[in-house]
């Protein structure tokens, strides 16, 4: 195969670099992960692969294992081996649930993160905030998209109500997932070489829309429960599709839990965290202190309570992550002090 059939080969699964491969080593893209190994896909094929031994090692960061959207190194073997991960063009990740501190990656190379909420129940302005948090570190570009236009009676309210509460700018779409017309909103997002991956509370309408894009019921869906809007978390596992656009999608399971990684900057709220440096206390604690500029901000209306109140709560849970994972990072160097490599960068200047 020539060298420009294995780019164009690559460039179906979302490669965007020169050709890498020599006789003995193949290139592939994970597309999906399941317990007994991972599934790859080379632009022509798919198959099965295990990874290699270093990848199994006990006490290996988990980040450092081969993940959906991965482009890996394979040698060839019955079953074929993955023997490196390439180095990632972006990661978004999460805390993973539990005690523990530890890092849970949702997808890498991917460009676009199409936070998709629906219109009915599952509409909540402040969880659309902590995914845009949780982007903003990733490398790749945040879209919102409310779905489910078709369930609730004053949509432009909404996207109105956004629009002022999200960053100028922001991408954000209403889309009928179930329409092919409405799905092609998202073909700027979707064209060869990009990569996308869907994310969303369970139920919001994620699998349909990957259907309507890859114009197959390939996924699985489910109707939601008629009282709450919630989802029956019929997706389990994420998987990376080829679109017809020429773009991949990722699917992914419905996340119970979004917790913050520690290291997010909360760019999202640099304007509520200018104001505070405008109080006439330097330790303003934003309550009934005179000439707090938060205090003005929120009687004149500039402020909306509600994004006040969920700011607090993301900074409060970033510091206690970033706690947690200072340490973490402490107790592997054995106790020697901190150089605090992944604390958050945006408050900690200014204090
Ligand atoms: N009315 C309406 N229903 C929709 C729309 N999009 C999706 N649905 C319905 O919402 C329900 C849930 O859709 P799924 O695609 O299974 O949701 P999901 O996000 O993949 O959920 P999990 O896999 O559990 O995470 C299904 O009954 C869909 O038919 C829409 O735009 N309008
Ligand atoms: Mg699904
Ligand atoms: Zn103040």
């Amino acid at each position: 195969m020539s060298d420009a059939e294995t780019l164009e080969r690559l460039r179906r699964i979302g490669w965007r670099g020169a050709v890498l491969q020599t006789a003995d080593r193949r290139l592939a893209r994970v597309v999906a992960q399941h317990r007994t190994g991972y599934e790859l896909h080379d632009g022509e094929h798919s198959f099965g692969a295990q990874p290699a031994g270093q990848f199994l090692k006990r006490g290996i960061d988990p980040a450092l294992r081969p993940a959906v959207g991965d482009f890996v190194e394979i040698e060839h073997g019955q079953p074929p081996h993955i023997v490196a991960v390439l180095p990632r063009r972006t990661v978004l990740s999460r805390a993973a649930a539990g005690e523990r501190y530890a890092r849970q990656i949702i997808a890498t190379n991917i460009d676009y993160v199409l936070v998709l909420t629906g219109l009915d129940g599952d509409y909540n302005p402040a969880r659309i905030e902590r995914y845009l948090s949780l982007i903003e570190d990733s490398g790749a570009r945040p879209v919102v998209l409310l779905s489910k236009p078709d369930l609730h009676e004053d949509v432009q309210a909404r996207i109105d109500e956004l629009r002022q509460r999200l960053a100028p700018g922001t991408a954000i779409h209403t889309i009928n997932g179930k329409d092919p017309a409405s799905a092609e909103q998202l073909a700027p997002y979707l064209q060869p070489g990009d990569s996308a991956v869907l994310v969303g509370s369970s139920g919001a309408g994620k699998s349909t829309l990957t259907n309507t894009l890859l114009g197959i019921d390939k996924m699985a869906t489910s109707a939601v429960r008629s009282h709450d809007s919630r989802g029956r978390h019929t997706t389990t596992h994420r998987a990376l599709l080829q679109l017809p656009t020429g773009g991949c999608l990722i699917d992914t399971p419905g996340m119970r839990e979004l917790k913050l990684t520690g290291e997010e900057n909360l760019d999202l709220f640099a304007d509520i965290e200018e104001l505070a440096e405008a109080c006439r206390f330097a330790d303003c604690g934003h309550g009934s202190e005179p000439g707090c500029a938060v205090q003005a901000a929120l009687d004149s209306g500039e402020l909306l309570p509600e994004r006040w109140r969920n700011y607090l709560k993301l900074r409060d849970e970033r510091e206690e992550q970033a706690t947690t994972l200072e340490a973490k990072l402490r107790r592997q160097r054995g106790g020697r002090p901190s150089e605090r490599p992944h604390a958050p960068r945006g408050r900690r200047e200014r204090e």
